[in-house]
């Protein structure tokens, strides 16, 4: 039986705060090709940080229900809905909430390129709710062997990365950098990195995340707090001292993109997938003499969220996190903005 009412976490202006309200929910209102999805665990993003705080070009909706690494279970269908979901699949919210698959861009699989693209947790209420509507069409299909709780990080974080790993195009041996690899985004790229049978070098700062680094599988890990010359450093990590095939910015720092430009040995591809508020500067003359790449990469499409979490369900990579309550959003926050958190946290969304 569907309630009336629900507990979401709701912004009301940019650069404020969140807080926990009861909401109504839509069940009686889904239009053609909707679902609604009864949603137990939310992973939380930086991005949901960067929205509420209006950090982007591009204006967040406001009132807004931020998250976009929803798990949940399927309750009920709008018309046609049943075209890609049936009631009680196990099931997951992704960023692009939906996308036309009718342009150019979707039918080459580039969806989030989409110029219709929805965005949960932006522009589509997200996954800091217990019931969310959903385009059934962009929902992932959740793995048997794969619980809700786990696969939750991996539908944007997972999913990201994974994509990145790929946009890299390292060979099996080739050394990869990953910036931020024990936040929510890096932990997932040292493990898919790995799998892939590149060398990882992890950079980001203090022990925990040091540990993290290493035991999901870097070879090396370097703390730019500590370090003095970040970039003699990671060329010296690398396997043969001309510095590592790519780098994957995984943090929101500008300072990152600096640094992996002037690392980056010659015909190396900076991936560009950490959103901080800045430029890249590439100077032309190095970027030429070098003949770097540098690609943006932007989330995943439907099948790189169905492969990411079907790698995680054969037991390759798994997303490590700590489980809080929906109620503790503003101290989760908190504690991102200040760089506390290692790995991602998943919200209980009935706690
Ligand atoms: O599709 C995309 N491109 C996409 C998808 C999802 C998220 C982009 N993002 C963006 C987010 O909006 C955010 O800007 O990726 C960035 C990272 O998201 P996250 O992994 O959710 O953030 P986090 O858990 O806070 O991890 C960031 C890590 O970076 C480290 C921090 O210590 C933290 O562990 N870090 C920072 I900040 N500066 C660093 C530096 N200079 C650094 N690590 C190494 N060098
Ligand atoms: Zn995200």
């Amino acid at each position: 039986k569907i309630p009336n009412e629900q507990k979401a976490a709701i912004c009301r202006e940019k650069g404020g705060k969140v807080t926990i309200e009861n909401a109504p929910i839509r069940s009686n209102e889904l239009k053609r090709g909707e679902a609604l999805v009864r949603l137990i665990y939310s992973g939380v993003c930086h991005t949901d940080l960067h929205a509420i705080l209006g950090d982007w070009p591009i204006d967040a909706k406001m009132p807004l229900i931020g998250g976009h690494e929803g798990a949940g279970v399927v309750v009920a269908l709008g018309e046609g809905a049943d075209e890609f979901v049936k009631k009680g699949d196990r099931v997951g919210i992704k960023w692009i909430a939906d996308s036309c698959l009718k342009c150019d861009f979707c039918r080459r699989g580039h969806e989030p390129n989409c110029p219709d693209a929805q965005c949960s947790g932006y522009t589509w209420d997200g996954t800091f709710q217990q019931y969310a509507v959903a385009s059934a069409r962009h929902l992932s299909h959740i793995p048997d062997g794969l619980d809700l709780e786990s696969a939750s990080p991996l539908l944007c974080a997972g999913v990201t990365v994974y994509r990145a790993v790929k946009e890299a195009k390292l060979l099996p041996g080739n050394d990869v950098v990953i910036i931020g690899s024990g936040g929510g985004l890096g932990h997932l790229a040292v493990q898919y990195a790995s799998n892939a049978g590149a060398r990882v070098i992890g950079i980001d700062t203090g022990s925990e995340k040091e540990k993290l680094s290493i035991q999901l599988g870097c070879e090396k890990f370097i703390d730019f707090q500590k370090e003095k010359d970040l970039v003699q450093a990671v060329k010296e990590a690398s396997s043969d001292g001309h510095g590592p095939h790519a780098a994957i910015v995984a943090a929101s720092s500008p300072k990152a993109y600096e640094q992996a430009l002037d690392y980056l040995r010659p015909r190396g591809t900076l991936v560009v997938v950490g959103l901080p508020v800045t430029d890249i500067k590439a100077n032309v003359f190095w970027t030429v003499f070098k003949s770097l790449n540098i690609v943006g990469s932007y989330v995943g499409n439907r099948q790189d969220a169905q492969e990411a979490l079907d790698i995680a369900a054969r037991g390759k990579v798994k997303a490590i996190y700590k489980t809080l309550g929906l109620s503790d959003l503003p101290q989760v926050y908190d504690d991102m903005h200040h760089g506390k958190i290692a790995g991602r946290i998943v919200l209980d969304l009935d706690k």
